[in-house]
């Protein structure tokens, strides 16, 4: 029986030049462009070594989150769904991440209502939670859940704490039965049912974990979540983040990972 985080597949687009423009909640420095191309090189190397295949796309000057295609847009066996990324100038990238989507899923839906961010979306083994946050409103939320249906998911609208970007800034699923979270959002009472490890103090920014397979990718600027994840049975893989890390990047908005029928 495959496990809801082994993956065959993945999309990932390589960030443009532009990308040191990317939108920032703090509002802090412009990343090096080299840094996060060697980042991202890095990352799509560990999804390989994870074994996944993967498809990489162009850069999109226009647009300098492209490389953060799981906003836009959401994938699982049974198909896949493009989203109405909540904020403006991201507005465009779902459209251009539609060619690529036909290619690999016979079923493209699309979101036909309000705002949804695929970074606001935690897949679990019984239900599909999505974070309402400044990128997920009511409404994209709840025509969301609807589309899930048909791929045989049930949704659960859950609130986000109000400082972080997105659900997943927050918390990472571990495996099956365990999620990784903040304090805030582990005692919030969303994953009931799970296991919960909670982030230590003071390294919040790390509770953005990457399950793939048998390997968890883990920022290198956190030991401290590596020790505690080191007793799940996962092959830890350390990944700098630092560059991207100002854009307010997370290991799982940086791809979109599927498991083939
Ligand atoms: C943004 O603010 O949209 C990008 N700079 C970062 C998006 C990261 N995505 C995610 O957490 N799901």
């Amino acid at each position: 029986m495959p496990r809801i985080f082994d993956f065959t597949h993945a999309i990932l687009r390589r960030p443009g030049a532009s990308a040191v423009k990317g939108l920032r909640a703090g509002g802090g420095p412009d990343p090096t462009f080299a840094g996060v191309a060697a980042e991202h090189a890095a990352y799509a190397r560990a999804l390989e070594a994870a074994g996944l295949e993967l498809t990489v796309l162009d850069p999109l000057e226009d647009f300098p989150d492209a490389l953060f295609v799981e906003d836009p847009a959401l994938v699982f066996t049974a198909g896949s769904v493009l989203l109405n990324p909540g904020a403006p100038s991201r507005a465009g990238e779902a459209a251009l991440l539609r060619p690529a989507l036909e290619q690999h899923f016979g079923q493209v839906l699309a979101l036909d209502e309000g705002h949804a961010d695929g970074g606001d979306v935690l897949a679990m083994p019984d239900r599909v939670l999505i974070g309402l946050s400044a990128r997920t409103d009511r409404i994209g939320a709840a025509a969301l859940a609807r589309l899930l249906v048909r791929f045989g998911l049930h949704a659960q609208v859950v609130e986000t704490p109000s400082e972080v970007l997105h659900l997943k800034t927050a918390c990472s699923l571990i495996d099956e039965e365990t999620v990784l979270a903040t304090r805030a959002l582990a005692q919030s009472g969303i994953f009931s049912g799970y296991r919960v490890i909670e982030v230590p103090e003071g390294d919040e920014a790390g509770a953005n974990v990457l399950r793939a397979n048998e390997h968890l990718l883990v920022g290198a600027a956190y030991p401290a979540i590596a020790d505690l994840l080191s007793q799940c049975g996962a092959h830890i893989v350390l990944l700098e983040n630092r560059e991207i890390a100002k854009i307010d990047a997370g290991f799982t908005c940086m791809s979109l990972r599927w498991r083939a029928a």
